[in-house]
């Protein structure tokens, strides 16, 4: 692709997570973006960006706050038109009352995901506006879209990997896409890997479709929805037993050597041993001196003479306060967990071939460093924490973290923190939903699972929800059993929600405010996080053209809102441009400067490697921040709540094997992927994106449809327990047989097309969430087992969409 020159006004499209660097050429009230390969995250556009004038051109956009005049459930809201005064004073006035009378924490705040829309401008403040009101509750999508890659890793690393700690592309020796498609999801990596894959980088596609890179990638595993724990334990099993692993990294930076004692399954103490003043320090084995080693977490292994005389392997005798105790290192504990799954174990749970499992496990091992990338593949299971401990122990074990072309921390852009955590009171923090079932889940962080928010709008448990201030967010159909989601929405006392759209979750609101279009306010962006290049660059993107009707940003409506309830000291008197100051000053980048350089500034900045070994600021090592100070691969916390502290296969609950009763009449396994003409539940009325991808689709293998009398391009219905849900039959022999892949986000007319919309609920619709349930939930995290349900395909008996609602 030969690169011209860019021309046009210098911008980035916040659509999505990739952020793409891009030229807009404005004419009157359009725009037409492109590609701006001067940016580090400009090399491509997707059609959405492309289309971006037209999403937010169109005649559906809210213009103007409106209130609701009929009660929740009639026919029609009776939607009035208000001022912004009469709004804003009376969302202030509802939460400030509900507030006292029954807590803030009954107020419950959303948002749209970030990696789906342009609330990246805003979440921050969004936090913000929660904590200092006084809320412990946002429900964001976490348990669905970022606890794999950014929470649940937490347990492992002490730090988001790979959220935070991103694949290093361009020096990788080899790619691992995990339940990870960027060819449709990010194309800022898809770009990044294309050059890889030039220079002769390997590429690992664990995948059930052949979707994205997983043609090019050698080997794709085409895993059976939902196993993906089998298939990490059978690699790690592999690794170990060939020595495929970085021993030294293991020894030194691993809890691999610590001891695990026999009789409780926790880690020996050193207060075990007697010692009195190291209560907090675990102990290994020295294979040489035959003695137990105390290994403080607090000297980050600096106390231990030599690493490489730890034993990983073994059972020891060792002498306590409570006489003799056996005891035996983790690794040795691992080593023996992944020999229960051997490939040929492994190849009868995940159909990927044993002799796949183990060429996997070399191409790791011969083409390190490898950088890796997990996300909704992996996210959206019933066992979503344990399968992300599995990949992360079995990525621990190449010794890649951290270092060049492994998975990286590029170095942000100095910058204060605005999110408020310090805003909310410790003892408000642990009133959050959902965190007396799940102390461990997102709840500690303050995100609230769908499943505990239904719960407290609905049961009242453990405190009823009553109001909910939504910043976009399609909740009623982002979660899975929409008609729960519903009827806990048709409960709220209060509901104010903000909206480019009017959407099936907006419907129930008292008041909805119209939100500015990302192209049509100003937008701050420190670091495009891809790679240390696009760290680097911080941009205020400029509006393109005015708002549509009186609608007014995200950000302009929550400092707007705050000072009206009274918090406008935390919001810099209201004035969004002192806040953005503030956030900026680390940086020494000002204002002024980003509104005079439109293309945004590039700090000059490094990554800093293997920061775990470096000395902080009191003398020793990093290390890392678990209770060990070390890579966890056997997580103690976890034996609190029941569940087991190596990582552990579960068979999907819902799949044909747990459920074999069921198993007849859903046959199949049902998993679903992002479009990339849209993003989640948008996008599908703007004819230049829905002509591409008119209907919704499931994709199916001959092998079920043929039997099942359906031909390509036939409308079917996705049958689960819990409902039916139409889309039309893509007959694709790449796919396992058995498995069907749906679509999720669908309900919107597109009237210029002459296409119909689906209710959102009920007969006729097509919207895959009313027929997923959204539990069994992840014991851990609350994640929904979204991509791996029965069901069962019946062909619709006309091949046109003919139902009435
Ligand atoms: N075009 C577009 N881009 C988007 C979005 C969008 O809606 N449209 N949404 C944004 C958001 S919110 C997110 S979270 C990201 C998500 O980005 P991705 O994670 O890339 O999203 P998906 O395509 O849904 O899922 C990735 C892959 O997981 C596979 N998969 C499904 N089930 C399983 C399984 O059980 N195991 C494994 N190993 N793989 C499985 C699917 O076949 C799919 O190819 O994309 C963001 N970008
Ligand atoms: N079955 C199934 N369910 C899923 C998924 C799946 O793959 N399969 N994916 C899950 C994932 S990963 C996610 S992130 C969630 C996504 O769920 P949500 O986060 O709810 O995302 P969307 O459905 O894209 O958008 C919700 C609303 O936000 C509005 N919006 C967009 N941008 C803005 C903005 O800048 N400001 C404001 N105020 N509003 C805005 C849109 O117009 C839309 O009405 O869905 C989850 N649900
Ligand atoms: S991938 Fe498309 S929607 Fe996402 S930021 Fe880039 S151009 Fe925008
Ligand atoms: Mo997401």
């Amino acid at each position: 692709m030969a690169d011209s020159p860019a021309t046009g006004v210098a911008t980035f499209c916040p659509l999505c997570v990739s952020r793409c660097g891009a030229r807009a050429s404005v004419t009157g009230d359009s725009f037409v973006l492109s590609r701006d390969p001067s940016h580090p995250t400009g090399h491509a556009l997707c059609v959405k960006g492309k289309s971006a004038s037209d999403i937010f051109s169109h005649p559906d956009r809210l213009a103007h706050p409106m209130k609701r005049t009929n009660p929740k459930g009639a026919v029609s809201p009776g939607w009035q038109r208000i001022d912004w005064d009469e709004a804003l004073d009376t969302v202030a006035d509802r939460l400030g009352t509900l507030a006292e009378a029954h807590g803030a924490e009954s107020v419950v705040f959303s948002s749209v995901s970030p990696s789906t829309s342009a609330i990246v401008d805003s979440v921050d403040w969004i936090q913000r506006l929660q904590r200092a009101f006084g809320s412990p509750n946002l429900v964001a999508s976490m348990e669905l879209c970022g606890w794999g890659r950014y929470l649940a890793s937490l347990y492992t690393f002490g730090a988001p990997v790979p959220g935070e700690y991103m694949p290093h592309i361009e020096s990788a020796g080899c790619i691992l896409f995990w339940g990870y498609n960027p060819m449709v999801s990010r194309l800022s990596h898809a770009t990044a890997t294309r050059a890889a894959l030039r220079r002769g980088a390997q590429l690992i596609v664990i995948d059930p479709r052949e979707a994205g890179f997983a043609s090019k990638a050698d080997p794709w595993l085409q895993v059976r929805p939902g196993t993906d724990a089998a298939l990490a334990i059978a690699i790690t099993g592999v690794m170990i037993e060939r020595g495929w692993f970085d021993r030294p990294f293991v020894r030194r930076w691993t809890t691999g050597p610590l001891l695990v004692r026999s009789d409780t399954g926790r880690y020996l103490r050193a207060s075990d041993l007697g010692d009195t003043d190291g209560s907090s320090a675990f102990v290994a084995w020295d294979e040489v001196a035959r003695h137990p080693v105390v290994v403080d977490p607090v000297k980050r292994g600096l106390n231990v003479p030599d690493h490489d005389r730890l034993a990983l392997a073994g059972t020891f005798e060792v002498e306590t306060n409570n006489g003799h105790l056996r005891c035996r290192p983790v690794f040795d504990l691992l080593a023996e967990h992944c020999r229960s799954m051997p490939p040929a174990r492994a190849e009868e749970i995940t159909d990927v071939a044993a002799g796949e499992i183990e060429r996997a496990a070399q191409v790791l091992w011969e083409h390190r460093p490898v950088a890796f990338y997990t996300w909704s593949g992996l996210e959206q299971h019933g066992g979503t924490t344990q399968i992300i401990r599995a990949v992360n122990v079995l990525y621990a074990l190449t010794g890649s973290f951290d270092a060049p072309g492994g998975n990286v921390l590029f170095s942000p852009i100095p910058s204060n923190i605005v999110t408020g955590a310090e805003l909310l009171e410790r003892e408000i923090w642990g009133k959050a939903l959902g965190i007396q079932d799940r102390p461990l889940g997102p709840a500690q962080f303050g995100f609230v699972t769908g499943e505990d928010f239904y719960r407290a709008a609905l049961d009242g448990l453990p405190y009823r929800a009553r109001a909910l201030v939504a910043f976009g967010s399609n909740l009623a159909m982002a979660h899975g059993d929409s008609a729960r989601g519903r009827d806990a929405l048709e409960q709220l006392d209060f509901h104010v929600h903000l909206d480019h759209f009017m959407s099936p979750t907006a419907e129930f609101a008292d008041i909805v405010l119209p939100v500015a279009g990302p192209f049509e306010c100003e937008g701050l962006k420190i670091g495009f996080e891809t790679s240390q290049d696009a760290q680097s660059h911080v941009q205020l993107r400029a509006p393109l053209r005015e708002p549509v009707g009186e609608s007014r940003s995200d950000i302009a409506i929550i400092f707007d809102l705050a000072t009206r309830l009274g918090l406008g000291e935390h919001f810099f008197g209201g004035s969004v441009d002192a806040g953005w100051a503030y956030q900026l000053a680390p940086s020494g980048v000002t204002l002024d400067r980003l509104r005079s350089e439109p293309s945004g500034v590039r700090l000059d900045l490094e990554t800093r490697h293997r920061k775990y070994a470096q000395p902080g600021p009191d003398g020793v090592p990093q290390g890392f921040g678990t209770p060990s100070g070390l890579v966890d691969l056997y997580v103690e916390a976890f034996i609190d709540v029941d569940e087991p502290p190596l990582p552990t296969f579960v068979e999907p609950s819902l799949s044909g094997r747990s459920r074999p009763e069921l198993s007849e009449e859903y046959p199949l396994i049902l998993s679903c992927a992002k479009s990339l003409y849209f993003c989640e539940t948008q996008h599908r009325q703007v004819p230049s994106l829905r002509r591409h991808s008119p209907d919704p689709r499931v994709e199916l293998h001959p092998d079920v449809a043929t039997p099942r009398g359906i031909v390509d391009g036939q409308w079917v219905e996705i049958v689960t327990p819990l409902a039916r849900v139409r889309a039309r039959a893509s007959v694709d022999d790449s796919l396992a047989p058995g498995v069907v892949f749906g679509e999720h986000g669908w309900f919107e007319p597109c009237e210029e097309l002459d296409l119909s919309g689906y209710p959102p609920f009920g007969a006729g619709s097509a919207n895959l969430n009313l027929a997923l349930a959204q539990t069994p939930s992840d014991p851990i995290s609350g994640s929904s087992p979204l991509r791996s349900q029965m069901c069962e395909i019946v062909p619709l008996e006309s091949s046109t969409n003919s139902f009435t609602t």
